[in-house]
């Protein structure tokens, strides 16, 4: 790979975008996150786990359909080639928050740090909402 830019060292930049919980009713024990998680650096990075102070697990889940049944198995790490991004949505990758800290409303913002291989991470707002279209969609990056 020839390099222009001499000495600069290549590196993943991880943003996350349209972050959002969806609702539950009061008192939920289990919440789903969903958000873009898009690798805007010029080399791969790889997403090893995400935690939050709003919630006692944070795990990333990927559904998968087997004999007609919905399953959903924990990922260990989501690989993001430079410019690559994944979406974390209904019926696919997710975020399963368990045991909220506190109640969430609907409006209500938590943060969730996302860990990067190699010691980095990256933090988001989550805004607590019932659909990815809903009016305060795109409000917060
Ligand atoms: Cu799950």
């Amino acid at each position: 790979m020839a390099s222009i830019a001499g000495t600069a060292q290549a590196a993943g930049q991880l943003v996350v975008e349209d972050a959002w919980i969806r609702t539950a009713p009061p008192g939920a024990a289990m919440r789903a996150g969903y958000a873009i998680l898009r690798n805007t650096g010029d080399a791969p990075l790889v997403v090893r786990g995400a935690m939050s102070e709003a919630f006692g697990d944070v795990s990333i889940h990927a559904t998968t359909i087997e004999n007609g049944m919905a399953r959903m198995r924990e990922l260990a790490r989501i690989p993001l080639a430079a410019g690559e991004s994944v979406t974390l949505e209904p019926g696919g990758k997710h975020l399963m928050l368990m045991r909220p800290v506190r109640e969430l409303d609907p409006g209500a913002k938590a943060v969730i740090r996302f860990e990067i291989e190699g010691g980095s991470s990256a933090e988001a707002e989550f805004v607590v909402r019932d659909t990815a279209a809903s009016a305060d969609d795109h409000a917060h990056h």
